[in-house]
């Protein structure tokens, strides 16, 4: 893309419970993210404000890096991929870190079920922000662990028919990509019904 061009954007929220791993999956994308964080007293940390990074698109099957985005010729999709906190608490941010997004990763921990009241109760929350029908991926994430339930049974549990699932890592990158592809392709689907 020449610097006189400007890119279309498309903004991705990345949503999801306490520790699934947004933060993760948001610097596994682009290695030059930012994120707002605190050290909890267990000396984890927790995204306090938002993640940010941004990766091109062009449509095709996969991601353009920095350079061939700016190659002359290419008029890429800037997508800006905006992380937020998980904690239930954290709603008033995850309002104001939404604000128009044209679709959502959302992230779960499929070794963590005890969680998933949590994860279903932002997963109605960030519906309520941006509508009904905003496009959705959701990411079975941590499947490089043993203990990891799989992406069916993760939709069972939540009950959710709707979204597709995707086994992921955010940690190995397994899935990740693949669960950004498709959402960009159903975001695009939609921009292209006028809607
Ligand atoms: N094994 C494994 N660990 C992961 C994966 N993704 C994240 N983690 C770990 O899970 C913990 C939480 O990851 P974060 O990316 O900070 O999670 P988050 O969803 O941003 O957390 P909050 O901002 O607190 O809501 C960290 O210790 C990560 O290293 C994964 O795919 N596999
Ligand atoms: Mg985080």
């Amino acid at each position: 893309m020449s610097d006189n061009k400007k890119a279309k954007i498309f903004k991705v929220f990345i949503a999801g419970p306490f520790h699934a791993g947004k933060t993760t999956l948001v610097h596994f994308l682009d290695n030059k993210a930012q994120s707002v964080e605190r050290t909890l007293p267990d000396g984890t940390t927790t995204t306090i404000v938002f993640d940010l990074g941004h990766v091109w698109w062009d449509g095709s099957d996969r991601m353009l890096s920095d350079e061939e985005a700016k190659a002359n010729g290419t008029n890429p999709i800037r997508v800006m991929l905006m992380g937020s906190p998980g904690q239930i608490h954290m709603s008033p941010v995850r309002e104001a870190t939404s604000r128009g997004a044209q679709g959502v990763l959302f992230i779960v921990d499929s070794t963590a079920p005890g969680q998933l009241g949590h994860a279903i109760a932002i997963f109605e929350e960030v519906k309520s922000f941006l509508g009904k029908e905003v496009p959705m991926v959701i990411v079975a994430n941590k499947q490089d662990l043993c203990n990891s339930m799989k992406a069916d049974a993760m939709r069972n549990l939540m009950k959710i028919d709707s979204v597709e699932f995707i086994e992921g890592s955010a940690l190995t990158g397994q899935g990740v990509r693949e669960a950004l592809l498709m959402l960009l392709k159903q975001i695009k689907e939609k921009c292209s019904q006028g809607s």
